[in-house]
Protein backbone atom coordinates (compact mmCIF):
# COMPACT_ATOMS: atom_id res chain seq x y z
CA UNK A 1 0.00 0.00 0.00
CA UNK A 2 1.27 3.36 -1.05
CA UNK A 3 0.17 6.30 1.98
CA UNK A 4 0.99 8.92 -0.70
CA UNK A 5 -0.97 7.68 -3.93
CA UNK A 6 -3.38 10.46 -3.46
CA UNK A 7 -1.12 13.07 -3.46
CA UNK A 8 -0.73 14.69 -6.81
CA UNK A 9 1.65 17.13 -8.45
CA UNK A 10 -0.83 20.40 -7.61
CA UNK A 11 -0.24 19.59 -3.82
CA UNK A 12 3.03 21.98 -4.06
CA UNK A 13 3.55 23.16 -0.43
CA UNK A 14 3.25 20.76 2.33
CA UNK A 15 3.58 20.46 6.53
CA UNK A 16 4.82 18.06 8.84
CA UNK A 17 3.59 18.66 11.74
CA UNK A 18 5.99 16.44 14.29
CA UNK A 19 6.66 15.71 18.12
CA UNK A 20 9.56 17.70 19.63
CA UNK A 21 11.24 14.76 21.01
CA UNK A 22 13.72 12.20 18.97
CA UNK A 23 11.23 10.31 17.68
CA UNK A 24 9.22 12.89 16.21
CA UNK A 25 12.69 14.19 14.86
CA UNK A 26 13.89 11.60 13.37
CA UNK A 27 10.13 10.50 11.68
CA UNK A 28 10.30 14.30 10.22
CA UNK A 29 13.69 13.56 8.91
CA UNK A 30 12.55 10.10 7.20
CA UNK A 31 9.49 11.73 5.77
CA UNK A 32 11.51 14.61 4.65
CA UNK A 33 13.56 12.28 3.00
CA UNK A 34 11.34 10.65 1.19
CA UNK A 35 9.07 13.06 -0.10
CA UNK A 36 12.15 15.14 -1.46
CA UNK A 37 13.36 12.21 -3.44
CA UNK A 38 10.19 10.85 -4.87
CA UNK A 39 8.52 14.54 -5.48
CA UNK A 40 11.14 16.83 -6.05
CA UNK A 41 9.27 19.23 -7.19
CA UNK A 42 7.28 19.71 -3.70
CA UNK A 43 8.23 22.49 -0.84
CA UNK A 44 7.99 21.22 2.84
CA UNK A 45 8.23 22.82 6.00
CA UNK A 46 8.23 21.79 9.23
CA UNK A 47 6.35 22.48 12.56
CA UNK A 48 6.19 21.63 16.04
CA UNK A 49 3.23 22.42 18.77
CA UNK A 50 3.34 24.43 21.74
CA UNK A 51 6.66 21.62 23.92
CA UNK A 52 4.29 20.08 26.37
CA UNK A 53 0.68 20.24 24.24
CA UNK A 54 0.05 16.88 22.62
CA UNK A 55 -3.30 18.93 20.51
CA UNK A 56 -2.92 22.56 18.34
CA UNK A 57 -4.34 25.39 19.53
CA UNK A 58 -7.43 26.95 17.54
CA UNK A 59 -4.90 29.40 16.62
CA UNK A 60 -2.04 27.08 15.41
CA UNK A 61 -4.95 25.80 13.07
CA UNK A 62 -5.28 29.61 12.30
CA UNK A 63 -1.96 29.91 10.88
CA UNK A 64 -1.32 26.73 9.39
CA UNK A 65 -4.30 27.15 7.72
CA UNK A 66 -3.58 30.91 6.69
CA UNK A 67 0.17 29.57 5.33
CA UNK A 68 -2.02 27.99 2.39
CA UNK A 69 -0.34 24.69 2.44
CA UNK A 70 -1.70 22.42 -0.06
CA UNK A 71 -1.16 19.14 2.29
CA UNK A 72 -0.35 18.07 6.11
CA UNK A 73 1.43 15.08 7.77
CA UNK A 74 1.66 14.63 11.21
CA UNK A 75 4.20 12.46 13.12
CA UNK A 76 4.76 10.57 16.33
CA UNK A 77 1.98 12.93 17.93
CA UNK A 78 -1.27 10.88 19.29
CA UNK A 79 -3.69 14.27 18.74
CA UNK A 80 -6.76 14.20 20.13
CA UNK A 81 -10.08 13.94 17.85
CA UNK A 82 -10.99 17.79 18.10
CA UNK A 83 -7.32 18.42 16.27
CA UNK A 84 -7.73 15.35 13.99
CA UNK A 85 -11.12 17.16 12.75
CA UNK A 86 -9.19 20.39 12.56
CA UNK A 87 -6.97 19.45 10.38
CA UNK A 88 -9.53 17.48 8.66
CA UNK A 89 -11.61 20.51 7.87
CA UNK A 90 -8.46 22.69 6.63
CA UNK A 91 -7.01 19.95 4.42
CA UNK A 92 -10.07 17.43 3.39
CA UNK A 93 -8.53 14.91 1.12
CA UNK A 94 -4.49 15.73 2.22
CA UNK A 95 -4.64 15.03 6.37
CA UNK A 96 -1.90 12.18 6.54
CA UNK A 97 -0.99 10.65 10.25
CA UNK A 98 1.45 8.32 11.39
CA UNK A 99 2.18 7.05 15.08
CA UNK A 100 2.41 4.56 16.71
CA UNK A 101 0.94 4.80 19.87
CA UNK A 102 -2.56 2.68 20.17
CA UNK A 103 -5.86 3.84 19.47
CA UNK A 104 -8.79 3.42 17.58
CA UNK A 105 -8.40 4.97 13.79
CA UNK A 106 -9.90 8.14 12.73
CA UNK A 107 -11.50 7.41 9.31
CA UNK A 108 -11.83 11.41 8.39
CA UNK A 109 -7.81 11.29 7.54
CA UNK A 110 -5.45 8.92 5.82
CA UNK A 111 -4.38 7.10 9.04
CA UNK A 112 -1.36 5.12 9.52
CA UNK A 113 -1.27 3.50 13.00
CA UNK A 114 0.76 -0.04 14.16
CA UNK A 115 2.73 -0.50 17.31
CA UNK A 116 5.91 -0.32 16.65
CA UNK A 117 9.07 0.71 18.58
CA UNK A 118 9.48 4.26 17.23
CA UNK A 119 7.38 5.68 14.85
CA UNK A 120 10.47 6.47 12.60
CA UNK A 121 10.41 2.40 12.51
CA UNK A 122 7.42 2.50 11.62
CA UNK A 123 7.07 5.16 8.13
CA UNK A 124 10.39 3.40 7.33
CA UNK A 125 8.40 -0.25 7.23
CA UNK A 126 5.01 1.52 5.57
CA UNK A 127 6.86 3.02 2.71
CA UNK A 128 8.87 0.09 2.40
CA UNK A 129 12.12 1.97 2.85
CA UNK A 130 15.11 -0.31 4.09
CA UNK A 131 16.51 0.11 7.58
CA UNK A 132 18.26 2.90 8.07
CA UNK A 133 20.07 5.09 11.32
CA UNK A 134 17.12 7.58 11.93
CA UNK A 135 14.82 4.84 12.30
CA UNK A 136 17.58 3.27 15.28
CA UNK A 137 17.99 6.72 16.67
CA UNK A 138 14.45 6.65 16.91
CA UNK A 139 14.03 3.09 18.43
CA UNK A 140 16.55 4.07 20.85
CA UNK A 141 15.02 7.57 21.84
CA UNK A 142 11.32 6.12 22.42
CA UNK A 143 12.58 2.81 24.02
CA UNK A 144 16.34 3.50 25.64
CA UNK A 145 18.03 0.68 26.73
CA UNK A 146 15.32 -1.49 26.82
CA UNK A 147 15.30 -1.73 23.03
CA UNK A 148 18.04 -4.57 23.63
CA UNK A 149 15.00 -6.55 24.89
CA UNK A 150 13.33 -6.37 22.05
CA UNK A 151 14.32 -9.63 19.66
CA UNK A 152 12.44 -8.43 16.72
CA UNK A 153 13.70 -4.84 16.01
CA UNK A 154 16.87 -4.69 18.28
CA UNK A 155 18.43 -6.44 15.33
CA UNK A 156 17.47 -3.29 13.14
CA UNK A 157 19.42 -1.27 15.81
CA UNK A 158 22.44 -3.59 15.87
CA UNK A 159 22.71 -3.47 11.86
CA UNK A 160 23.34 0.35 12.18
CA UNK A 161 25.60 0.13 14.99
CA UNK A 162 27.98 -2.24 12.75
CA UNK A 163 27.21 -0.76 9.12
CA UNK A 164 27.86 3.47 11.05
CA UNK A 165 30.31 1.82 13.58
CA UNK A 166 28.88 3.67 16.51
CA UNK A 167 28.35 2.29 19.84
CA UNK A 168 24.74 2.24 21.91
CA UNK A 169 26.14 4.60 24.45
CA UNK A 170 26.30 7.03 21.59
CA UNK A 171 22.97 5.97 20.16
CA UNK A 172 22.05 7.17 23.86
CA UNK A 173 24.39 10.09 23.44
CA UNK A 174 22.90 11.26 20.03
CA UNK A 175 19.28 11.05 21.46
CA UNK A 176 20.05 13.81 24.69
CA UNK A 177 21.45 15.75 22.41
CA UNK A 178 18.44 15.41 19.83
CA UNK A 179 16.30 15.79 23.24
CA UNK A 180 17.84 18.83 24.37
CA UNK A 181 16.39 21.30 21.79
CA UNK A 182 13.00 20.81 23.24
CA UNK A 183 14.38 21.03 26.91
CA UNK A 184 15.95 24.44 26.10
CA UNK A 185 12.72 25.60 24.22
CA UNK A 186 14.83 25.92 21.06
CA UNK A 187 12.16 25.71 17.85
CA UNK A 188 14.49 26.48 14.91
CA UNK A 189 16.93 24.54 16.85
CA UNK A 190 14.60 21.49 15.84
CA UNK A 191 14.52 22.20 12.21
CA UNK A 192 18.13 22.60 12.15
CA UNK A 193 18.28 19.54 13.98
CA UNK A 194 15.93 17.59 11.55
CA UNK A 195 18.12 19.35 8.28
CA UNK A 196 21.26 17.07 9.76
CA UNK A 197 19.26 13.73 10.24
CA UNK A 198 18.36 14.20 6.72
CA UNK A 199 22.00 14.42 5.49
CA UNK A 200 24.44 13.54 7.90
CA UNK A 201 22.86 12.47 11.60
CA UNK A 202 26.56 11.62 12.85
CA UNK A 203 27.49 15.34 12.60
CA UNK A 204 24.98 15.86 15.53
CA UNK A 205 27.44 14.27 17.72
CA UNK A 206 30.30 16.50 17.56
CA UNK A 207 27.89 19.69 17.44
CA UNK A 208 28.72 22.40 20.09
CA UNK A 209 25.26 24.06 20.26
CA UNK A 210 24.20 20.85 20.81
CA UNK A 211 26.48 20.23 23.31
CA UNK A 212 26.03 23.50 25.12
CA UNK A 213 22.29 23.35 25.68
CA UNK A 214 23.25 19.62 27.75
CA UNK A 215 25.67 21.88 29.74
CA UNK A 216 22.55 24.29 30.44
CA UNK A 217 19.99 22.08 31.00
CA UNK A 218 22.69 19.53 33.68
CA UNK A 219 22.94 23.11 35.60
CA UNK A 220 19.49 23.98 35.71
CA UNK A 221 18.33 20.82 36.77
CA UNK A 222 20.62 20.37 39.34
CA UNK A 223 19.47 24.26 40.64
CA UNK A 224 16.01 23.15 40.61
CA UNK A 225 16.52 19.97 42.47
CA UNK A 226 18.05 22.25 45.71
CA UNK A 227 14.58 23.70 46.44
CA UNK A 228 12.60 21.46 48.88
CA UNK A 229 9.04 19.81 48.36
CA UNK A 230 6.33 20.91 50.13
CA UNK A 231 4.09 18.44 52.23
CA UNK A 232 0.54 18.41 51.04
CA UNK A 233 -0.05 15.17 53.23
CA UNK A 234 2.32 12.40 54.22
CA UNK A 235 2.42 10.71 51.01
CA UNK A 236 1.64 13.75 48.34
CA UNK A 237 4.98 16.42 47.74
CA UNK A 238 4.80 19.26 45.99
CA UNK A 239 6.93 21.55 44.20
CA UNK A 240 6.71 24.59 41.96
CA UNK A 241 9.04 24.79 39.31
CA UNK A 242 10.36 28.06 38.08
CA UNK A 243 12.76 27.45 34.69
CA UNK A 244 12.25 28.53 31.23
CA UNK A 245 13.53 25.09 29.96
CA UNK A 246 11.25 22.43 29.08
CA UNK A 247 12.84 20.22 31.94
CA UNK A 248 9.52 19.70 34.28
CA UNK A 249 9.16 15.85 33.18
CA UNK A 250 13.34 15.36 33.74
CA UNK A 251 13.05 16.84 37.23
CA UNK A 252 9.81 15.33 38.58
CA UNK A 253 11.36 11.82 37.93
CA UNK A 254 14.54 12.97 39.83
CA UNK A 255 12.75 13.86 43.01
CA UNK A 256 10.61 10.52 42.15
CA UNK A 257 13.70 8.75 42.66
CA UNK A 258 14.92 10.45 45.62
CA UNK A 259 11.37 9.89 47.84
CA UNK A 260 10.18 6.65 45.86
CA UNK A 261 7.74 5.89 48.74
CA UNK A 262 5.90 9.19 47.91
CA UNK A 263 3.72 10.94 44.67
CA UNK A 264 5.30 13.70 43.62
CA UNK A 265 3.68 16.47 42.12
CA UNK A 266 5.12 19.51 40.13
CA UNK A 267 4.11 22.95 38.48
CA UNK A 268 5.43 25.10 36.23
CA UNK A 269 4.65 28.05 34.14
CA UNK A 270 5.58 28.58 30.73
CA UNK A 271 3.58 29.98 27.31
CA UNK A 272 0.95 31.18 29.19
CA UNK A 273 -0.34 27.59 30.88
CA UNK A 274 0.80 26.10 34.06
CA UNK A 275 1.59 22.37 33.67
CA UNK A 276 1.50 20.02 36.02
CA UNK A 277 2.84 16.54 36.54
CA UNK A 278 1.95 13.66 39.14
CA UNK A 279 4.42 10.70 39.28
CA UNK A 280 4.53 7.65 41.83
CA UNK A 281 6.99 5.09 41.70
CA UNK A 282 6.02 2.51 44.66
CA UNK A 283 2.73 3.42 46.43
CA UNK A 284 -0.15 1.46 44.36
CA UNK A 285 -2.61 4.05 42.86
CA UNK A 286 -3.29 4.23 39.36
CA UNK A 287 -2.92 7.74 38.28
CA UNK A 288 -5.18 7.31 35.39
CA UNK A 289 -7.69 7.99 37.91
CA UNK A 290 -6.23 11.69 37.55
CA UNK A 291 -6.40 11.69 34.09
CA UNK A 292 -10.38 11.43 34.32
CA UNK A 293 -10.60 14.11 36.99
CA UNK A 294 -8.45 16.47 35.16
CA UNK A 295 -10.77 16.11 32.09
CA UNK A 296 -13.71 15.88 33.61
CA UNK A 297 -12.40 19.49 35.09
CA UNK A 298 -12.58 20.31 30.90
CA UNK A 299 -8.73 20.15 31.40
CA UNK A 300 -6.00 18.44 28.21
CA UNK A 301 -4.59 15.59 30.69
CA UNK A 302 -2.58 12.36 29.27
CA UNK A 303 -0.28 9.79 30.73
CA UNK A 304 -0.39 6.14 32.22
CA UNK A 305 -0.28 4.58 35.66
CA UNK A 306 2.47 5.83 37.08
CA UNK A 307 2.34 9.21 35.70
CA UNK A 308 0.31 12.20 34.65
CA UNK A 309 0.49 15.09 32.72
CA UNK A 310 -1.94 17.79 32.97
CA UNK A 311 -2.53 21.67 31.50
CA UNK A 312 -4.17 24.34 33.10
CA UNK A 313 -4.42 27.78 31.25
CA UNK A 314 -3.42 30.45 33.15
CA UNK A 315 -6.63 32.44 33.29
CA UNK A 316 -8.20 29.28 34.73
CA UNK A 317 -5.75 28.87 37.29
CA UNK A 318 -7.03 30.29 40.50
CA UNK A 319 -10.41 28.42 40.01
CA UNK A 320 -9.32 25.35 38.79
CA UNK A 321 -5.83 24.14 40.24
CA UNK A 322 -7.48 24.43 44.01
CA UNK A 323 -9.27 21.63 42.99
CA UNK A 324 -6.57 19.43 41.37
CA UNK A 325 -4.40 20.22 44.28
CA UNK A 326 -6.92 19.01 46.46
CA UNK A 327 -7.94 15.82 44.94
CA UNK A 328 -4.26 14.98 44.77
CA UNK A 329 -3.59 15.84 48.44
CA UNK A 330 -6.65 13.40 49.28
CA UNK A 331 -4.76 10.35 47.53
CA UNK A 332 -4.48 8.10 50.38
CA UNK A 333 -3.19 3.98 49.72
MN1 LIG B 1 7.40 8.06 19.42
Amino acid sequence: MDPFQTLTTSQRHGVIIHHWDTDGLCSAAVLFNYLAERFPEKKLTTFVPTITNYYLTAQQLQQLSDAQYQFAITCDINFPEQTVNGLARVWPDQTYIFDHHHQTPYRQVHYFNQPHPACASFITATLGLANNLLAAIAMVGDREESIQQDTQYYPWVAEMMQQYNISFAQLLTLRRLIDSNYMVDDYSGMHDTIQLLRHDPLALLTDVKLENNLQQIGGEIDRLLEQAPQALSNQVLFLDLHTSLNILSHVTRNISRQYPDKIIFTRQLKADQYTCYIRRRQLQYDMRQLIQFARDLGLNAGGKEEVVGIIIPREQLNEIFPKLQAKVASIQV
